[in-house]
């Protein structure tokens, strides 16, 4: 297990999540069809709104219409964000990515952290999760304009969009990013809403977690958990898979034979890399995140010539990765489907979509930080080994 990455440890205590090999997530003990049904959604909506799952992951209750329209104004008036953030993107080079200019934006706000101010001011500990969740509050209620500056200063022409106060997290955050049909903001608080928790063990989660534990502020905590994120094993395979099915398509076309696609399958792993958008370390079953995004592509682009593509992979791809003998769980996980989605609506810059991720993942990761210094956890701190000590202990393993 040491060796294995960690694989079936059980080593955290994470309230906000629980993910079952089989079924999948579950927040709070509901799953994500359950959520869709009896979270609150958008006046004319059909979606759930990410704040529902948020105020949901924070006190283990499913909120009110009410509360939920409390806390989307309590987001908008938090949204204003600090110029030394638009000046430390300034700095970049052009070409940065958009994960990094996400981390680094991130860290321009830091200087503003109330818990940091907190705890040099001598704030008893038992205060600490009033402080970590007046930065989550903030941080989150900033993500939608820092991100759509991002992607404007990345993709568009640098023109910076308003937000619009009357809107919901979700929508004014698509909003702002230039996207403002009704169909893109749907998308969006469906995105924002399934993306948000993967239980504790996963990269971006771990590591915020980890680094909350030495009482590094919210800031610092999400950021280390970010640059997780945006490793091509976590969430950038978003990105990646939305680049692998043009590739795809280049190669074999819109009418590939089940064969054909078969072959393309085989010449990626021959090539060395992995399928992106398959397998996973906990999950053994299809992932419910990709179906409830499969269940939105049917009813609002059932013809759209990538969403078929991706249903046809998932005709052959498990079978490939199941033939390789060595793959756990040859099963779609929700990035195989995530990127397909959004450039249907327009949003087709696949390097911004590890961004979204982020943003919705940091929902999830400061709602537990907040819980996790409420309940006073201690610094995190396994023990390691040596491989030497391994083998004076079991003898030598045989690869
Ligand atoms: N394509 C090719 N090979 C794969 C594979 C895939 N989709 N999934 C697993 N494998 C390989 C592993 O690389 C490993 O090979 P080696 O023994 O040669 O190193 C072997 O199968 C066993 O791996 P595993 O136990 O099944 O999977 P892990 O728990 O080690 O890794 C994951 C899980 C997600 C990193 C892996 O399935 C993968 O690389 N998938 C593709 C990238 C991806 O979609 N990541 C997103 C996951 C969801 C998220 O975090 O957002």
């Amino acid at each position: 297990m040491v060796a294995g990455g960690m694989r079936g440890i059980t080593a955290m205590l994470y309230e906000t999540s629980l993910l079952d090999a089989e079924e999948g997530i579950r927040f709070r003990g509901r799953a994500i069809p359950e959520l869709r049904e009896k979270l609150p959604k958008a006046r004319g909506g059909e979606e759930p709104l990410p704040e529902g799952i948020m105020w949901l992951m924070l006190t283990g209750e499913i909120p009110s219409e009410a509360q939920v329209r409390t806390l989307s104004a309590e987001l908008a008036a938090r949204a204003e964000v600090p110029k030394a953030v638009f000046d430390a993107l300034d700095a970049l080079p052009k070409n940065a990515h958009p994960m990094t200019q996400l981390s680094v934006a991130l860290m321009a706000m830091q200087p503003e952290s109330k818990f940091a101010k907190a705890y040099q001011d001598g704030a008893h500990k038992t205060t600490f999760w009033e402080h970590a969740f007046e930065d989550s509050m903030d941080i989150i209620a900033r993500l939608p304009a820092v991100c759509a500056a991002i992607y404007r200063r990345t993709f568009k022409d640098g023109t910076l969009v308003a937000a619009d106060a009357s809107l919901d997290w979700a929508a004014n955050f698509a909003h702002m990013m230039g996207h403002d049909s009704e169909a893109v903001k749907e998308l969006m608080r469906l995105y924002m809403t399934i993306h948000v928790d993967h239980e504790g063990g996963n990269v971006s989660a771990h590591a915020t977690h980890l680094v909350g534990s030495a009482l590094s502020d919210p800031y610092l905590s999400l950021v280390a958990g970010l640059n997780g994120l945006a490793g091509p094993l976590h969430g950038l395979a978003n990105q990646e898979v939305l680049k692998w099915l043009n590739e795809t398509r280049e190669k074999v076309g819109d009418n590939a034979t089940k064969e054909e696609l078969t072959e393309f399958v085989w010449a990626t792993l021959k090539s060395g890399r992995v399928v992106p958008g398959y397998g996973h370390g906990v999950l053994r079953k299809t992932d419910p995140r990709y179906t409830c995004q499969r269940e939105f592509a049917l009813k609002h682009l059932p013809d759209d010539p990538m969403f078929k593509l991706v249903g046809k992979l998932f005709e052959v791809v498990p079978g490939v990765l199941t033939e390789t003998g060595k793959v756990k769980n040859p099963w779609p996980n929700v990035d195989a489907h995530s990127g397909v989605l959004l450039q249907y609506y327009g949003i087709t810059e696949a390097n911004f979509y590890t961004v979204l991720f982020g943003a919705s993942r940091a929902i999830g990761v400061l709602s537990q930080l907040t819980l996790s210094r409420g309940s006073g956890y201690p610094i995190e701190r396994p023990k390691s080994v040596t491989s030497q000590w391994i083998e004076e202990k079991f003898g030598k393993v045989e690869a």
